[in-house]
């Protein structure tokens, strides 16, 4: 089957006149294949490359202004054609480093190689169009494969976030949770919690309609979020109306400061709530627990605690802070 070639601009640096003579014969006849375009040093090559980008270069080893790898220097990447050497008998170590440089490939002048020279440039070019092809395969598997990181990125993202307030979900903070409770255990540093629950959600949310609940506990959550300070601390949506947060090697005086803190802040916040009993605005109740985790202590018990302390803060009026 016949197949329609394309024209392959060829750039040859060649300074000898009598090689130049011998390699434009031996393409005498395939004008349709290839253009040849000759300059003979260094300097008009790059000037010929400033403007153009020949398919292939074919160049001479030994040139007056420098080697025919310099034109791979400084950096080969920069260059959009594949560079051939050519290089004279005896000098097969140099072409060695111009491969390394990133050249092509070699050839040994002779008048067999300067008269096959045809074959050997197809035969570059389908290698320079297989390696073009390679490296785009590269890219686009680099390419994808960084896309996959930051799926898996948002994905960890939203499986460990609560999708209504934005901050850490439960089994986020299960997995927090343990994680401080085995630190704990090496550190023999306190670990405590703060349970929390909205007072009298239930009324507020028959009152007002469960979507303005739903903007009530975002604003809850960035309230108590933005009323944290250490890096440690953890805020977590434990349930429905029901937040939970870690606070790493703070004693039972912390922990107690902290939480009547957030009950200020919430109460201060004046969100209106007709319909609660103990007070015109949305308050909070709090139970905290506090423990120095061992091996021989239960972490649930410390959950438990937390939870007994904010049944206490509901059963002693709401809107208040329980110790256990
Ligand atoms: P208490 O002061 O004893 O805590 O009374 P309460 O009404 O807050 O307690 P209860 O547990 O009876 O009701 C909790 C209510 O919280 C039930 C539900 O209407 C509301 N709730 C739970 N999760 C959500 C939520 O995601 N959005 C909204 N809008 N409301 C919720
Ligand atoms: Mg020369
Ligand atoms: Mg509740
Ligand atoms: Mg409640």
């Amino acid at each position: 089957m016949m197949t329609k070639q394309t024209q392959t601009e060829i750039l040859l640096v060649e300074d000898d006149a009598g090689h130049a003579k011998l390699l434009r014969r031996a393409f005498r006849g395939q004008e349709d294949r290839f253009n040849i375009h000759i300059v003979n040093s260094l300097k008009a090559a790059r000037e010929f490359l400033a403007e153009n980008s020949p398919g292939i270069i074919l160049a001479d080893l030994v040139l007056p202004d420098g080697r025919g790898m310099d034109l791979l220097l400084p950096r080969s990447d920069e260059l959009q054609s594949p560079v051939v050497v050519m290089t004279s008998f005896g000098d097969e170590t140099v072409a060695v480093e111009a491969i390394k440089l990133g050249a092509l490939d070699y050839v040994v002048k002779s008048s067999d190689t300067m008269e096959a020279m045809p074959r050997i440039i197809q035969r570059a070019l389908r290698e320079w169009e297989h390696i073009l092809k390679q490296r785009q395969v590269e890219e686009q598997l680099k390419k994808l494969n960084d896309q996959l990181i930051d799926a898996n990125k948002k994905l960890e993202r939203l499986a460990n976030l609560d999708p209504l307030t934005g901050v850490a979900n439960r089994r986020n903070f299960m997995e927090t949770f343990d994680k401080e409770w085995k630190r704990g255990c090496r550190s023999k540093l306190p670990l405590a919690l703060i349970m929390i629950d909205v007072d009298f959600f239930k009324a507020y949310n028959d009152h007002y309609g469960h979507q303005a609940g739903d903007e009530c506990l975002k604003t809850i959550a960035s309230l108590l979020n933005e009323s944290l300070g250490r890096s440690g601390d953890m805020l977590a949506r434990y349930g429905g109306e029901e937040f939970m947060i870690i606070l790493p090697g703070t004693d039972i005086d912390g922990t107690a400061a902290v939480a009547e803190r957030l009950r200020r802040k919430i109460e201060a916040a004046e969100m209106p709530h007709l319909t609660s009993t103990i007070n015109d605005f949305v308050t909070i109740s709090l139970g905290t627990a506090t423990m120095v985790p061992s091996a021989r202590k239960n972490p649930d018990s410390l959950i438990g605690a937390a939870d007994e302390a904010l049944y206490k803060a509901k059963r002693n009026g709401r809107n208040r802070v329980e110790v256990i």
